[in-house]
């Protein structure tokens, strides 16, 4: 593989040398060439930015100097140029992956305010070019997110690390877990001791003590890898915005009518919200919406109760001409894995009279509990959660 880095503080990237690529490079598995970008301008004080057209703050990276550098690397059709930029794609395993595959990766390492589009725009008639992010943060310049890149790629091909990494890779792979905690010699350290399960040599109980941290780990610390985060055919389930507050108001509207016909004579509050009332509540609640050909089809809430254990579900719905396709049951498994660590069981209310709602809920493991109370018209039902 021969990876190719355009950035104005080549420094910034000696550590390639150093580190685990920099063997790679000796044993010629990979080939690096770190240019400064100043190379590839013609006036004296070497100026790579301007200020922005439209106006605003900071300065945008000048387009001449990326194209003679795209021009000098010989840049063809198969290469692939990364652009490193907070506004990219996110980074990730997958991510990472599929750039292993490629023969060649070009980071243009962006700084400012970001590279004239038109670079953007033009490489992506010669060859591939993605914009890709490191995560929800800003760091100064690109070159920390091209290091990173480079070394998650980097260990994937074949023949690095003698490929063991592959072995390893389960966690962060899709539906992967979190790595479980991990202990080595001595078996008491500062009055702490090894779990008595990895000491015991019962390879069984080992295993599932393991997963089982991992699911907990995973459950505590980044719930969103246990939620299903898409339908069985890839259609996401995404976080809403308060800007689905309206097309979430026409929504509960189509599916309150159902509910109305369902329980003649119980107050229905969802169908006669306003707007503002939605604002307002979406702003209160993780709420989780599915998308069909742009239109807002589905949608769920959740949210922890004042006693911080239960886990509030709320407005499972899904447009009347969509429904009985699965949907509502992925998004009613997608918000308990939603919920936080800390919550134990979940609970929702339904119409006394909506019978349908009332066995989709009782084949996902909700009991209808009488003993509880619930509003005019309306059943509760509960669900104890399971970690493991
Ligand atoms: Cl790729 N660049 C910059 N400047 N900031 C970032 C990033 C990239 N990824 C996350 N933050």
């Amino acid at each position: 593989m021969r990876l190719d880095y355009l950035t104005i503080f080549p420094d910034y990237l000696a550590p390639l040398r150093l580190s685990l690529p920099g063997k790679a490079v000796e044993s010629g598995l990979l080939e690096l060439h770190v240019h400064d970008l100043r190379s590839w301008t013609t006036d004296k004080h070497r100026t790579v930015d301007d200020t922005p057209y439209g106006g605003g703050a900071g300065m945008v990276m000048k387009p001449e100097p990326f194209g003679a550098a795209f021009d000098a690397l010989e840049i063809e059709p198969g290469d692939t140029i990364v652009f490193t930029t907070p506004s990219g794609e996110r980074f990730d395993q997958r991510v990472a992956e599929d750039l292993a595959t490629r023969s060649r990766l070009v980071f243009a390492c962006g700084r400012y305010e970001g590279i004239d589009q038109r670079v953007i725009d033009h490489a992506r008639t010669r060859a591939e070019a993605r914009e890709i992010s490191l995560g929800d943060y800003v760091l100064n310049g690109g070159e920390v997110a091209a290091l990173a890149i480079t070394e998650a790629v980097v260990r994937l091909l074949p023949g690095f690390m003698g490929n063991a990494a592959s072995l390893v890779e389960e966690s962060h792979a899709a539906g992967g877990l979190l790595e479980y905690p991990v202990f080595t010699k001595p078996p008491t350290w500062d009055d702490r001791s090894v779990p008595d399960v990895l000491r015991s040599g019962d390879h069984g109980a080992i295993a599932r003590w393991r997963h089982e941290q991992a699911r907990r780990r995973t459950a505590e610390r980044r719930p969103d890898l246990l939620a299903p985060s898409a339908l069985a055919d890839g259609t996401p389930i995404e976080r809403a915005v308060p800007g689905d507050a309206g097309e979430l108001m026409t929504l509960q509207r189509a599916c309150w009518v159902q509910e109305a016909v369902a329980n003649p004579g119980a107050p229905i509050p969802a169908f006669a919200e306003s707007l503002d009332d939605v604002r307002a509540w979406l702003g209160e609640w993780d709420t989780y919406v599915v998308r069909r050909a742009g239109r807002l089809v589905g949608a769920v809430r959740g949210r922890l109760e004042p006693d911080g254990t239960t886990w509030d579900i709320g407005r499972v719905m899904v447009a009347p001409d969509v429904q009985g396709q699965g949907l509502g049951r992925a998004l009613l498994e997608h918000v308990q894995a939603a919920a936080p660590a800390a919550a134990t069981s979940y609970t929702l209310f339904t119409g006394a009279g909506s019978d349908r709602n009332q066995r989709i809920y009782k084949k996902a493991g909700f009991r209808l509990r009488t003993d509880l109370p619930a509003p005019p018209g309306a059943v509760v039902l509960v669900k104890q959660r399971s970690h493991a």
